[in-house]
């Protein structure tokens, strides 16, 4: 197969002997290098990280034959094909060489796409992607839908896509270093939650951020479908490129036609006539954000023919996911609460406005080029103190003690961190663990951060 055969398929392609170059050693690049052994292709599998750095499944890929070039990238020349994992910069110098010689660069959501054989639904958006994929894949399943729930979320996709048929369902999580790789991707519904300032030092800017995410639909025809926040201007904005039909969502708007609110109930008016769906008081999760994500999932889940009494019974029911607001335990009267999710700024102040109590907050991490001014100015109104740490410490104490936040306290560590924030909390307070950074100047994921928190707080019960 040559690369510009590649190029031109647009489902199941041909990768037997093909020479392939698979950057980035972590989920992602090791489910691509897996995968693609498995069709028979040539892989070598590259990391800046040296194998000690790295563990993992190494030993294992090796020995089915797959090359590692650890530590070092290898010589780009020679490849057919280029897979790069989504935390791998298109800018880097394998990537670049690759694209100038017109060697095909995707990604790993191009890759299980084009061995997809079941309806996808594809969500994205600058935060809430995690609960609302969660949350349509528990609707489905309570339907009675075979489903996988894959992507961003943390899973691979390409790692079971072929495990699903065209009677089955795939809800993936897709994030826009996904999109930005994508070729021929070409969901069935696609929704876009929100889009507010994230990963600017990967895409340029706002424009750059927000056309990465268009990409979800771009490939779209006709008869497919777009959900789409309303009240979200850069996304309200985006229908005029949609290809195929559009559903808006609205949280506080009465629509024409889509998801909205109207006299305490979740409405769809899909054709021509309103339908209720459920109370709002009924929804489980908490906070106007994860109301706009039920709206999103329930415009998804009607998309593809799930009952209202269906979608009803899950919204009733389900509890939200690890790491967003998740309540850790109650110590001396003081609520703890890992929101490790919350790696931007928007995310961050969206969990300090789901407490009414006075907050002690951790923040800080790795900033992606975002600014503070509007989390610190929102973290005055809530914080009784803030504790900051990580690669931009300094930068959020600078902005904080700015917004008038007189008591914010600088952790040389994580566990140090977490101490001074009990420390700081008075009976009836809420220590937040919301970043507003990611996690990668300390940790490999938010996940692992979160984790960490969940850990220290519960040997503090004794
Ligand atoms: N690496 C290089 N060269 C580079 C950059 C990285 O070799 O220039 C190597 C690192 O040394 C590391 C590997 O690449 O060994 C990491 O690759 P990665 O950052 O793409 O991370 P994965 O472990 O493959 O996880 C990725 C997603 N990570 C990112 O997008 C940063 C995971 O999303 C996703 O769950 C997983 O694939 C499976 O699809 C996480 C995330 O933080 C949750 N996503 C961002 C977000 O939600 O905001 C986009």
């Amino acid at each position: 197969m040559t690369a510009d055969n590649y190029g031109k398929k647009v489902t199941l392609v041909q990768l037997e002997q093909v020479k392939t170059l698979v950057i980035g050693a972590g989920r992602s690049g090791l489910a691509v290098a897996r995968f693609l052994k498995t069709k028979g292709a040539a892989v070598t599998l590259t990391d800046n990280k040296d194998e000690t750095a790295l563990g993992g499944d190494l030993k294992i890929l090796s020995a089915a034959g797959v090359r590692l070039s650890l530590g070092r990238y290898p010589a780009p020349d020679g490849f057919d094909l280029v897979v790069v994992s989504p935390g791998v910069p298109l800018s880097m110098a394998p990537v670049a060489r690759a694209r100038e010689r017109g060697v095909p660069v995707i990604g790993e959501l191009e890759l299980a796409w084009r061995f997809c054989r079941a309806p996808l639904v594809a969500i994205t958006g600058t935060n809430g992607k995690t609960t609302t994929t969660s949350l349509l894949g528990e609707i489905f399943k309570h339907a009675g839908v075979r489903t996988l729930v894959a992507g961003n979320i943390g899973n691979p996709l390409v790692a079971e896509v072929e495990n699903f048929g065209p009677s089955d369902l795939i809800v993936a999580e897709v994030s826009s270093f996904q999109l930005e790789t994508t070729v021929h991707f070409h969901p069935q519904v696609a929704a876009i939650l929100n889009i507010t300032p994230d990963h600017l030092d990967r895409h340029g800017d706002m424009a750059g951020y927000t056309a990465a995410k268009a990409r979800i639909f771009a490939n779209q025809g006709p008869k497919d479908c777009a959900v789409l926040n309303y009240d979200d201007p850069p996304v309200r904005e985006l229908a005029a490129n949609c290809p195929g039909r559009v559903i808006f969502f609205s949280r506080v708007h009465t629509l024409k036609s889509g998801v909205f609110i109207q006299g305490g109930q979740i409405m769809a008016k899909m054709n021509s006539h309103s339908t209720p769906v459920m109370p709002v008081n009924d929804l489980r999760l908490p906070g106007a954000h994860n109301l706009e994500n039920a709206l999103a999932a329930v415009a998804c889940a009607l998309e593809r023919g799930v009952p209202e009494r269906l979608l009803a019974d899950t919204l009733r029911q389900f509890p939200g996911v690890p790491h967003r607001l998740e309540p850790v335990a109650e110590i001396d009267g003081v609520m703890y609460v890992n929101d490790s999710k919350g790696t931007n700024p928007d995310a961050s102040i969206k969990a300090l406005e789901s407490y009414t109590q006075p907050v002690v907050l951790l923040a800080g991490g790795k900033n992606k080029g975002n600014d503070f001014t509007a989390f610190v100015q929102r973290a005055k109104e809530k914080v009784r103190a803030m504790v900051v740490l990580g690669q931009c410490a300094g930068e959020l104490e600078t902005a904080a003690r700015a917004a008038g936040i007189t008591r914010v306290l600088k952790a040389g560590d994580f566990r140090q961190a977490v101490f001074m924030a009990r420390n700081e909390a008075r009976p009836g307070d809420v220590v937040l663990l919301s970043p507003a950074c990611a996690s990668w100047d300390m940790f490999k994921s938010y996940e692992e951060r979160g984790d960490l928190f969940r850990e220290i707080v519960l040997s503090m019960r004794g």
